[in-house]
């Protein structure tokens, strides 16, 4: 099939018309894997699926919301964009303005992002700014100024965003037949978890899909406003992706758990080093810490035994972000390479043969 993006697939969900140009990288598209390991951890009828978002082009799932944001900020003649991260969205909308010739702002809380993705803002030619606050103050800047300047802000508080990221709970629901028992997710600014309910909600409007998810989003414990009740003043978790105390879609996200029948809870930087390691020692793919929260949140999710066994469950997992955004982690969580003589014996030795 020749693939366009998902603006091309989905166009007749989305606010696009024949005069929206379409700024694409061919996002979207992203497998929808069988966790073999996980779904026998869980035992019998148990399916666990990942959404490996990863592989989007710019590796996270931020790329949907940014195609259609970037193409109606063209549509509406925008020269600039703008956005607050803590790095995937700084990330897309750097490569997608790039590719549409438009001029892009980035702020990020100083020294909390990871390389990867500082790495791409700047190679992608965005102007990046560290502004030494966290990104709930940066957001708050990037508010302020896009409301004054002709700037369009691209921070998953336009719509667009939201738009172009449920177009994943269709693909999920496209591969399933329907739509999954559980879906599973980071939350953090809560942008995606907004999108996906939308996203569900609207397929089962349109008779794609006969029953909804109950939605279960995991935060960082360090970072866990939703949880707790109250802005988090100074969020901390190794996940700095969601290291965020006081999400932009907060109501959308309760609304999301309260309306499906879900919850959002936490899970520590421990459960979350785990998840990590387990999804890519056992399930062959490696993502970022934030998004190893979803199968983190899961495996809490069993222990408490929350699922109950009745007839086959489907439960997805989504895996927000590709693990090479953030190599220094891997660093620090697992021994570095042992030295050794580049000799036939010393090798033989320690791999015991
Ligand atoms: C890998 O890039 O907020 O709940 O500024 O990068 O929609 O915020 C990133 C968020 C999960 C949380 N997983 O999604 C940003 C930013 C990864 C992420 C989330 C993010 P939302």
């Amino acid at each position: 099939m020749n693939y366009s993006g998902v603006i091309e697939r989905y166009k007749k969900y989305l606010p696009v018309t024949a005069k929206t140009p379409i700024i694409t990288l061919k996002e979207g598209n992203t497998p929808l894997i069988y966790a073999q390991y996980l779904s026998k951890m869980m035992g019998k009828n148990f399916q666990v699926y990942l959404k490996y978002e990863g592989l989007n082009p710019t590796g996270s799932f931020k790329d949907r919301g940014m195609t259609v944001a970037i193409s109606k900020a063209c549509e509406s003649r925008a020269k600039a964009v703008m956005c607050a991260s803590t790095g995937n969205t700084s990330a897309s909308a750097a490569a997608y303005a790039a590719k549409a010739g438009l001029k892009c702002i980035v702020l990020i809380p100083h020294g909390e992002i990871a390389l990867g993705k500082l790495s791409q803002a700047l190679i992608h030619g965005a102007t990046v700014l560290a502004v030494d606050a966290n990104f709930d103050a940066a957001l708050n800047l990037v508010k302020e100024i896009t409301a004054k300047y002709r700037l369009t802000l691209v921070n998953s508080l336009n719509p667009y965003r939201i738009e172009g990221q449920k177009t994943a709970s269709f693909e999920i629901c496209d591969a399933l037949g329907n739509a999954p028992d559980f879906q599973v997710m980071p939350v953090g600014n809560a942008g995606n978890i907004t999108a996906y309910w939308k996203g569900y909600k609207e397929y089962k409007g349109h008779h794609k899909i006969n029953r909804l998810p109950k939605m279960l989003g995991f935060q960082a414990e360090g970072a866990a406003p939703i949880v707790k009740g109250h802005p988090i003043k100074n969020p901390k978790t190794i996940a700095t992706a969601i290291r965020i105390g006081n999400p932009a879609s907060w109501k959308q996200a309760e609304r999301a758990r309260d309306e499906s029948g879900g919850l959002i809870d936490m899970v520590s930087d421990k459960q979350i080093l785990e998840a990590y390691k387990l999804l890519a020692a056992k399930e062959g793919i490696f993502v970022e810490p934030a998004s190893a929260a979803s199968v983190a949140g899961l495996l809490k999710l069993v222990k408490k035994g929350y699922f109950k066994k009745l007839r086959i469950t489907k439960i997805v997992c989504i895996l927000t972000g590709h693990g090479l955004k953030d190599p220094d982690r891997v660093i620090k969580t697992v021994k570095e390479p042992k030295v050794v003589k580049a000799n036939l014996q010393a090798i033989l030795k320690e791999i015991g043969y």
